[in-house]
């Protein structure tokens, strides 16, 4: 019987959430995380990644999932240096697969991974939750170096400096030369993954449109199809962020897990709901209710077309008093995980007694 794999993001010893704590969610298979020390680019060392192992299956979980191997920026630049960084890339998917890790998660987003213009938005019931605001968005410019604003989940690691290089980088690169960056990418990374049995699953552009004039081309349906021909390999695959494509009221999220899971090209799925308002989102409880998601359809499609690969509750509100890294608390996302559970059960056996 397929399967989906239940999976919880841990970021390693800094984490305010245990793995003592996440082993003790119901059906909880795999833990997914990264070695967080190394700058983005470089190689990890084998002995880092093998404490992680051991970590993990000392506590009864596996280590099958790594959230992310960032992608140096020169890669998505195409600058001359890009393929020694490749190289590293490519070294990176050798050494974590021979510790036994069979799907990594990245991401192709210039600068900014996903970016928010609040992560303590108090809702109605008192819980918090991250939020975005279109109008509050293009109040920043990020090459302003005299702007007194900015937003969270910003790299804390560019200086206002540097962040104004970088972006400025960018200013002169289209879509389709990121395009072009990424296949060349893909050309030398995924032949890596076939031959050591790793699926590589990127993650959609967060909020999947542009922003600050950054080109971003993980964004929809559309690109998704371009982007899963450019190497049109089982190994080149996707993370499903429902929540990432969903605030866009453009995309029909469940026809895309249905699409992409009977090609066999979904490897990871990440669950959340939003709720897409006029002029932004916010991101709510997992639960279809709360957000604009239909949480069963998305469910019932995977399950239909045979996923069996990893799924984990992604960003959870702020519940019951606990603090911690937003979006990344114990309670709301092992409420999520059992939410999961329960979606899964009902829908397997409804389609039993068929
Ligand atoms: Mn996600």
């Amino acid at each position: 019987m397929k399967r989906m794999k239940l999976s919880f993001r841990w970021y390693g010893e800094e984490d305010k959430v245990s793995l003592a704590h996440i082993r003790q969610i119901p059906g909880m298979h795999t833990v997914v995380t990264a070695v967080y020390d190394v700058p983005p680019g470089e190689v990890w060392p084998q002995a880092s990644i093998n404490a992680l192992k051991k970590q993990i299956e000392e506590n009864g979980l596996h280590f099958e999932v790594v959230e992310s191997i960032p992608v140096h920026e020169d890669i998505k630049l195409g600058k001359p240096k890009r393929d020694r960084y490749i190289e590293n890339y490519c070294e990176n998917i050798r050494r974590v697969a021979a510790a036994g890790v069979k799907c990594i998660c990245y991401n192709f987003m210039p600068v900014f991974d996903w970016t928010r213009t609040q992560l303590d938005h108090v809702l109605a019931d008192g819980s918090t939750s991250l939020v975005y605001y279109q109008e509050q968005v293009d109040r920043v410019n990020p090459l302003q170096s005299d702007s007194d604003l900015t937003l969270p989940g910003w790299d804390a690691s560019y200086s206002r400096e540097e962040l104004k290089q970088v972006v400025s980088e960018y200013q002169s690169m289209t879509e389709e030369d990121l395009w072009a960056n990424l296949k060349y990418f893909l050309e030398r990374i995924i032949p890596v993954a076939a031959q050591c049995e790793v699926k590589m699953a990127i993650h959609e552009d967060d909020p999947c449109w542009s922003i600050f004039g950054l080109p971003r081309i993980i964004t929809c349906e559309e690109n998704l199809d371009r982007f899963l021909k450019l190497v049109d390999d089982p190994h080149n695959g996707i993370t499903l962020c429902t929540g990432s494509l969903g605030c866009s009221c453009c995309n029909n999220v469940a026809k895309m897990a249905e699409k992409y899971a009977a090609m066999g090209r979904i490897h990871f799925v990440h669950m959340r709901n939003v709720k897409v308002l006029a002029d932004g989102f916010e991101e709510r409880a997992h639960l279809s209710e709360c957000g604009s998601l239909d949480m069963y359809e998305i469910m019932k499609a995977l399950y239909d077309h045979g996923f069996s690969g990893y799924i984990r509750p992604d960003h959870g509100r702020m519940i019951w008093g606990e603090t911690g890294r937003p979006g990344y608390g114990l309670y709301d996302r092992a409420l999520g995980a059992t939410y999961l559970n329960g979606l899964w059960e009902a829908i397997e056996k409804g389609e039993r007694k068929k």
